[in-house]
């Protein structure tokens, strides 16, 4: 693989260089290049400047291929729609390679099948990779986007660099991360992370497109190659699958790296809560699975008066304690790629004003006056409007559809800086320091809204207990509750033991300030209807309250035996415009904890198996125990 670095300038017969310098870029950058351009033999390459006369390019080239089209009742807004087989992740096509299994996975028991991420030795990988790059790229352009995840200049940045063959995946990358020349000059002849993403379908077509939007979904694979620092993704356009600086590089490769040089690359969010009496700010971080309300949290306007909420991010946190001992996290993207389905003035007005302009939509429903249409904005949409599906379908009405107007994992794709509660040290190399970190799912019963955790070993293992109902992030279909520790099962980068002893390791440190950990569940239901019984969203400053309160170490915590909850009278719950059921919302029914044990028993035995730490297992031997003796 190892040829030599190209003196001259680019000379390949079959590829022409039609936007930027090709001798400027820096040597490893041109010879990762080189290498791909042979392989994969693109009609011509396309040099990421990051510049607005490129992205006119790119909007002009996207429209003229029909993928997307301009919403006119916005300004410089864009509705993709993909093809119906290419809507979300594909988990399990998403693969990790490398000499030892045991380095990627734990080996599950039992001849179980991992649930913790798919392993792949590296010469099926060479196969698998050698079915489908070569050629893979004949007739369409490639595009070289030089990128960085972090503020650029930061110690906790990385730059990669993405060659792709779509000019959607282009443009949605410069939303989501910072992209463009600078880069290149930042990066020199630094390392950096490679990105190689094709849809797969070279031209001319060989069978017709659906929604004009290219994709192969029976031979998609995203694939990485942690021993090469290398992705490679084929067949898929969409989001996680194909901007591949987010859940591939950001954090599947980046909690490698994390792990080797002593950081974490999580799936939290990062917010500011500020108590405008006292002026007193703090950081959050919380993990929650796809789809189970980070975006929303991230963004919240506190329905308690004397909060405060800024954003730092909603779907990745870098984090590293720094010399003081505290922890320190960045988000290492620019942008959003929200759910669209829920969102709207009453649940998340500030989303709904960072949406306004410049942003891609995909797989949402489209109105007739020229705007956006998604289920939750019912109340929003101006009288005698048409809608059309997702689908297509023409006037499309609730009452007459078996199928809703938006896909429910349709998104928005939006820069963060648009977003008007941006925190004012977003962007700060340092980072903000974390006072709390939470984690939390999708849990109808059991859990209640809010429980911490007794120390930092004891949230470790709340973490890797986390199960959540699936959702449509990915292609599970059923609505199960499934295991998903730290909200990270799909983006783990190596062995999920490992990832525990890493954790628990900064509990063994001298010096650390230690964040205290939380757990909880925006999503009990109940009642007659059994609907949710808490009313979410911005009444989840509530709950950030207490949390808050408890990092000041005030007295409003009771013992049970899965952590504190608040003692009575302890969750402001003033002004709430219905009455909740605290009871409900708090109760830990035994049978319930039980069960629950059992199966995270289960879970670690079939699962982690012989990589799972002591610790872990002792704390979930005290949980039964506590909840046998109450
Ligand atoms: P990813 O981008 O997939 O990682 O998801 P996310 O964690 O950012 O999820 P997001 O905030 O976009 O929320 C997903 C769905 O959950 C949306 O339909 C929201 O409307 C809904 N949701 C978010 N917060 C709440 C809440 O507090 N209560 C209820 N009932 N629903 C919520
Ligand atoms: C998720 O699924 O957790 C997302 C969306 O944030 S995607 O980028 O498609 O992975
Ligand atoms: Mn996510």
């Amino acid at each position: 693989i190892t040829a030599p670095l190209s003196t001259t300038p680019a000379l390949f017969d079959h590829t022409r260089v039609i936007y930027g310098d090709f001798n400027a870029l820096p040597n490893k950058v041109r010879h990762y290049v080189e290498e791909n351009v042979r392989l994969c033999k693109p009609d011509t390459i396309h040099i990421c400047d990051g510049s607005e006369r490129e992205n006119e390019l790119l909007t002009y080239i996207l429209q003229k291929d029909g993928i997307i089209k301009k919403l006119p009742k916005y300004n410089n807004c864009w509705l993709a729609k993909t093809d119906p087989a290419d809507v979300a992740r594909v988990e399990r096509l998403t693969y990790i390679s490398s000499d030892l299994q045991r380095d990627t996975v734990p080996m599950p028991k039992y001849g179980a099948k991992s649930q913790l991420g798919n392993w792949m030795s590296p010469d099926d990988m060479d196969n698998e990779l050698n079915m489908r790059f070569p050629d893979c790229m004949k007739g369409r352009t490639m595009f070289i986007i030089p990128f960085s995840m972090g503020p650029l200049g930061s110690p906790m940045s990385k730059i990669g660099i993405q060659l792709t063959d779509s000019a959607y995946v282009v443009a949605s990358m410069r939303i989501m991360t910072r992209m463009g020349t600078n880069i290149l000059q930042a990066l020199k002849d630094d390392n950096f992370v490679k990105c190689l993403h094709s849809v797969g379908r070279p031209l001319p077509l060989t069978s017709p497109l659906h929604n004009n939007w290219p994709c192969y979904p029976k031979m998609t694979l995203v694939a990485h190659l942690p021993e090469r620092n290398e992705i490679c993704s084929f067949g898929s356009g969409y989001g996680g699958n194909s901007l591949l600086g987010k859940k591939c590089f950001a954090l599947r490769i980046g909690s490698i790296l994390g792990h080797r040089e002593g950081w974490l690359a999580e799936h939290m969010l990062i917010l500011g809560i500020e108590n405008k009496t006292t002026g007193v700010k703090k950081y959050i971080a919380a993990a929650f699975p796809s789809a189970c309300g980070k975006t929303n949290l991230a963004m919240m306007t506190p329905t308690l008066s004397n909060y405060k909420i800024t954003c730092v991010g909603d779907d990745i946190a870098w984090m590293r304690f720094d010399d003081k001992g505290r922890l320190r996290a960045i988000n290492p993207e620019a942008g959003f790629f929200g759910v669209a389905p829920g969102t709207s003035m009453k649940t998340n007005p500030i989303a709904m004003q960072t949406i306004k302009a410049n942003t891609i939509f995909t797989n949402v429903a489209e109105t007739s006056d020229g705007g956006v249409f998604w289920e939750g904005l019912e109340k929003e949409i101006e009288q005698g409007v048409k809608i059309k599906s997702w689908l297509g379908d023409e006037d499309w009405k609730k009452e007459e559809s078996d199928r809703p107007a938006a896909h429910a994992n349709s998104r928005f794709c939006t820069p963060a800086e648009q977003c008007p509660i941006m925190d004012p040290a977003w962007e700060d190399p340092q980072g903000v320091p974390i006072d709390a970190i939470i984690f939390g799912g999708r849990r109808p019963t059991g859990v209640p809204l809010v429980y911490e955790s007794f120390n930092w070993q004891h949230g470790v293992f709340i973490g890797a207990s986390m199960r959540s109902e699936s959702t449509a992030a990915a292609e599970h279909v059923a609505k199960q509750i499934m295991h998903d520790p730290f909200a990270m099962r799909p983006f783990f980068g190596y062995n999920f033991g490992d990832y525990l002893k890493h954790w628990l390791s900064f509990g063994q440190k001298d010096g650390l300030v230690l964040p205290k950990i939380f757990h909880v569940n925006w999503f009990r239901k109940g009642g007659p209807n059994n609907s949710f019984l808490w009313p979410g969203f911005g009444e989840n400053a509530r709950v950030l309250d207490w949390i808050v309160r408890r990092c000041n170490n005030e007295d409003i915590a009771k013992k049970t035996a899965i952590g504190y909850v608040p003692k009575f009278d302890s969750l402001n719950l003033e002004g709430l415009e219905e009455p909740v059921d605290l009871d409900a919302l708090f109760s830990l029914p035994r049978e319930f904890w039980e069960n629950e044990v059992n199966a995270i028993y289960k879970y670690f035995d079939e699962q982690v198996n012989d990589d799972l730490p002591k610790e872990i297992i002792g704390e979930l031997k005290n949980l039964e125990q506590r909840i046998h003796t109450e």
